[in-house]
């Protein structure tokens, strides 16, 4: 096992990290996916859900009773197990990776756990500068569960299918980390950012390493692309994200770029964020389901071009979950016309290529059944 050796989280990944992603990544040249993401004409339209690992599954149910969430996260063989369940159940182009956004903090020795029904709780929430000062940054020898996990997964994939890494972003990492657990509005958190934007600024500084460690150790792994998720995002104004978020996530973006994989970047509620959380540095912009993606891919090419940027970027998204709630001959139709705007923006060439996705995650509800139409639907157009 090799264990990623970039000793300052901040600085150019080292040569030998580079090789140790280099040596770990399966070639894959032919994946809907890359080939999708790379702006090339895939063999089918490439598949993944949100959340497709986990609850909706009997599967993960029956594997995960009487585990701890986080004690699974930690565990190689049902991290591997319990990310290739949906990959071969519904025939997914991408597996993600099972885990949490809270892994890297808990595995730093932050008391944090995964509360069933609730999600991410803290023993103790992080408001203050010495709180700040006394919350610890994740080392990669630390996530070594994680990257034995990362290789049992790709020992299994077929070559045509990636496994997507992923991290939470600064904000939504630091909502939890300050109210405590999950958070209707997120009012704690803005009030400090907006009282004691010092406080704030600090405590993003100490999480962005984190968010670098956890990328690059998957990174070095062997994972074939990555996710951020801001999913809070949302709750913020474009002024306030471009004050206080956009400069953290950028640095994350600038530190995992060398490895040369396609990288993600989503939040819920972002319309009007697209193009600033494009311009972050992703190549892939995922949408939630609010925004048809040829009017979310025309904003975003409008923004980075106006700001000189690369243009245009490969668009992922974007069924409303609770439309997998429906009846079959619903979701096929949501689907036709999701495709048909991921194709208008390529058409229009305000897109690269189209990864289908859901606007946000698998709601537990859902009849596994359902998703795996979704997936067949999909891949038939
Ligand atoms: O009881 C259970 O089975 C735990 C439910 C669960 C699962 C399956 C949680 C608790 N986390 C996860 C896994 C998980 N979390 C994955 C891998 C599975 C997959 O996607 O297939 C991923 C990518 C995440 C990422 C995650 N965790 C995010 C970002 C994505 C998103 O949904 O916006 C967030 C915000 C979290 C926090 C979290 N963890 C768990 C819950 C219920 C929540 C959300 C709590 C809230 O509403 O604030």
């Amino acid at each position: 096992m090799t264990l990623p050796t970039s000793a300052s989280p901040d600085a150019n990944p080292t040569d030998a990290g580079l090789a140790a992603a280099a040596a770990a990544r399966r070639a894959a040249p032919d994946a809907p996916f890359l080939v999708a993401a790379a702006g090339g004409t895939p063999s089918r339209r490439p598949v993944w859900m949100m959340r497709q690992a986990g609850r909706s599954l009997p599967e993960y149910r029956e594997l995960r009773a009487g585990v701890e969430m986080l004690d699974s996260c930690f565990r190689p063989d049902l991290l591997s197990e319990i990310t290739l369940q949906p990959v071969r159940r519904h025939d997914a182009d991408a597996a993600i990776l099972f885990s949490d956004i809270v892994v890297p903090l808990k595995a730093a020795g932050v008391a944090v756990d995964i509360v069933p029904g609730r999600g991410p709780v803290l023993e103790h929430p992080v408001r203050t500068p010495a709180d700040i000062a006394a919350l610890p940054t994740v080392e990669p020898g630390q996530l070594e569960s994680v990257v034995e996990g990362i290789g049992g997964v790709l020992d299994e994939l077929r070559d045509d299918q990636v496994l997507i890494g992923f991290a939470g972003a600064p904000f939504t990492l630091a909502s939890y980390l300050i109210e405590g657990g999950p958070s209707k509005n997120h009012g704690i958190t803005k009030s400090l950012m907006y009282s004691e934007p010092q406080t704030w600024h600090a405590l993003m500084e100490r999480l962005t390493p984190t968010v670098i460690t956890f990328l690059r150790t998957q990174l070095e792994a062997g994972i074939d692309a990555l996710q951020l998720f801001d999913s809070w995002a949302g709750f913020l104004s474009l002024k306030d994200y471009r004050e206080f978020v956009a400069p953290y996530s950028q640095r994350i973006f600038d530190a995992v770029r060398p490895y040369g994989v396609p990288m993600i970047h989503f939040g819920v509620n972002t319309a009007e964020l697209l193009g600033e959380m494009a311009a972050v540095g992703p190549d892939i912009i995922g949408v939630d389901w609010k925004t048809p993606l040829d009017v979310a891919a025309a904003r975003v090419t409008a923004d980075l071009r106006d700001r000189g940027l690369r243009v245009p970027r490969a668009i992922q998204g974007n069924l409303d979950p609770a439309v997998l709630l429906a009846g079959p001959e619903v979701i096929a139709g949501h689907v036709r016309r999701i495709c048909a705007e991921g194709d208008a923006a390529i058409a229009a060439g305000n897109a690269t290529g189209h990864i289908f996705n859901l606007g946000h995650g698998v709601l537990p509800e859902t009849d596994p059944d359902a998703i795996t139409r979704a997936f067949a639907e999909v891949h038939a157009l």
